[in-house]
């Protein structure tokens, strides 16, 4: 059965290529789809295809695409192999997107999520041209239900001159209710007040509002979302999960957080799940989640009885966790709520509530400088993704990782980052499988006592701690002792002989 069942909306009803020759080169194209998504499936497939056609003629064609998030094959990945991106923001995982990044032929605005929509939105980009929105169905008396995944939609659908919508019969009927479309989202100076208390609050609508002339096309689709299976634990994403989970509970048995702790925001990766999992088998309950993704670790805490209220804007899921999202849906939206981007990962309610971020890092700095995207201070990985908007506002922002990268041959700590995203101001606690450092009320200098002591691998400490006791009586030693010319002796060292250790 179609799941465009309105009469109306149905006269729009066409193929992906038909839809796709909408795009021109040097346009602006806003697409759904965040963390593999909610994505559309067939138009930028078909978008490819045609971007090819036109280089082989000799023809320049090339777009810039807007996302929530990261995609998929179908989208970045399809993009980059033709070369077919002239500009791509806010935030990437893809291989071959991160290659075409790194080697300049996509210029990458590595943004805010939280930001992200509404500065395009403003036209800080220029114009926005087509958004290609996926949506789960159109009912019969015409309302638009989102997909697995709302991300910067409203901003697109708002910004772009025409919309192409995707239906994608994959998506569960359930997700119907668990959206919340908040359209009291303005630009400056008409901002108001962003009224959620709680983690689980509902404040708007459940399904979009695009008016009928402005969509240009409808293609429908019948295919899954990327879901990537989670590596199984590994002992030391389970030692990390084991630190952060013991700080936690210290923290409620000295008062300083609630018996069921704060809305809780979880990062991407394995050790974030690790942390999920370790919650599972914890005392904790009546737990809440005000976060950006939905994990396979908050399902099973769903499942669980213990979490239950979880705010997010789409769903990290793996293969069987998303099959059982799709046959459970309905009863999930009784606990999950999907919000737009700029309200999953706004300052404001983030502030309000409290939320106790958990992040991943590429390294740290025995200060508490946080580089979460660039390899070697050069090499784009992902993009800051969502962690900014977390952790400089979280109540208590903590950074978790593996203390060695690369068998071992790079130390995660390092005497100083080799590309900034996040100040020391803004970590609070950063924990290895080594242990926890609570870096909250320390001064620079006790800082990098304790990350070295607690945080660096055994390889590392000692060279970590020369570097620190040298600077400290170097000359130039004053409140954060650097000998500069040595900072990056690590890097150096890792560039020129494959090993961070001397
Ligand atoms: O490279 O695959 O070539 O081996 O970096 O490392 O260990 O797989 O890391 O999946 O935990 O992600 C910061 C990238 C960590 C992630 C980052 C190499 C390593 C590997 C990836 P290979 P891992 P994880 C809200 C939060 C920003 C966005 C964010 C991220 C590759 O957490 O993207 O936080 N964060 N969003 O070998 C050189 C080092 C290295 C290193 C790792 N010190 N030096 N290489 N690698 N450490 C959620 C969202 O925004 C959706």
């Amino acid at each position: 059965m179609t799941r465009v069942a309105n009469e109306q909306w149905r006269s729009k009803i066409t193929t992906a290529e038909e839809a796709a020759s909408i795009i021109k080169n040097g346009m602006n194209v806003g697409v759904s789809g965040f963390t593999g998504s909610g994505y559309p499936k067939a138009v930028p497939v078909a978008l490819a295809a045609q971007i090819k056609e036109a280089h082989d003629r000799g023809e320049e064609f090339k777009v810039g695409i807007f996302t929530g998030a990261s995609t998929a094959p179908e989208l970045d990945g399809a993009l980059s192999e033709v070369s077919g991106m002239s500009l791509r923001m806010p935030y990437q995982s893809d291989p071959v997107m991160r290659n075409r990044i790194n080697d300049g032929t996509t210029v990458y605005v590595d943004a805010h999520l939280s930001h992200s929509g509404p500065q395009v939105w403003a036209g800080h980009y220029g114009k926005m041209d087509v958004a290609v929105i996926e949506l789960t169905k159109i009912t019969e008396d015409g309302r638009l239900i989102p997909s697995s995944s709302i991300g910067n939609n409203v901003s697109w659908i708002e910004a772009a001159d025409k919309v192409i919508l995707e239906v994608n019969a994959w998506q569960s009927e359930g997700l119907e209710g668990m959206h919340d479309i908040w359209y009291g989202v303005a630009l400056p100076p008409d901002r108001t007040p962003i009224p959620i208390n709680s983690a689980g609050q509902r404040i708007g609508q459940q399904y979009y509002d695009i008016p009928f002339e402005k969509v240009a096309a409808i293609v429908e689709t019948d295919s899954p979302d990327r879901n990537t299976p989670f590596k199984p634990l590994d002992d030391d994403s389970k030692k990390i999960a084991g630190y952060y989970l013991e700080f936690l509970t210290n923290e409620v048995a000295k008062g300083r957080l609630p018996k069921n702790l704060l809305p809780l925001q979880s990062g991407v990766g394995n050790i974030a799940n690790a942390v999920l999992s370790g919650l599972l088998n914890s005392d904790f309950e009546n737990l809440t989640s005000y976060t950006e993704v939905i994990q396979d670790g908050m399902v099973d805490l769903i499942d669980a009885g213990k979490l239950v209220a979880a705010s997010a804007t789409a769903f990290s899921l793996s293969p069987d966790y998303a099959n059982k999202m799709n046959d459970n849906a309905a009863e999930y939206a009784k606990t999950i709520v999907l919000r737009q981007q700029d309200i999953s990962n706004h300052p404001e309610p983030i502030r309000r509530l409290g939320v106790l971020a958990c992040n991943g890092l590429i390294e740290a700095d025995i200060y508490g400088n946080v580089n979460s995207t660039h390899i070697m201070g050069s090499k784009m990985q992902n993009g800051i993704g969502g962690s900014g908007d977390f952790t400089r506002n979280a109540y208590i922002s903590a950074f978790v990782t593996p203390s060695t990268a690369k068998g071992g041959a790079i130390s995660a700590i390092v005497p100083m980052v080799s590309h900034h995203d996040h100040t020391e101001h803004d970590t609070h606690v950063i924990v290895t499988e080594q242990g926890l450092a609570d870096l909250r009320g320390l001064g620079p200098q006790q800082r990098a006592k304790v990350i070295i002591e607690n945080c660096a691998h055994p390889d590392f400490k000692p060279i970590l701690q020369d570097y620190f006791e040298r600077s400290v009586k170097s000359a130039n030693s004053q409140h954060t002792p650097h000998i500069l010319r040595e900072a990056l002796d690590f890097h150096i060292r890792f560039l020129e002989t494959g090993s961070m250790k001397p």
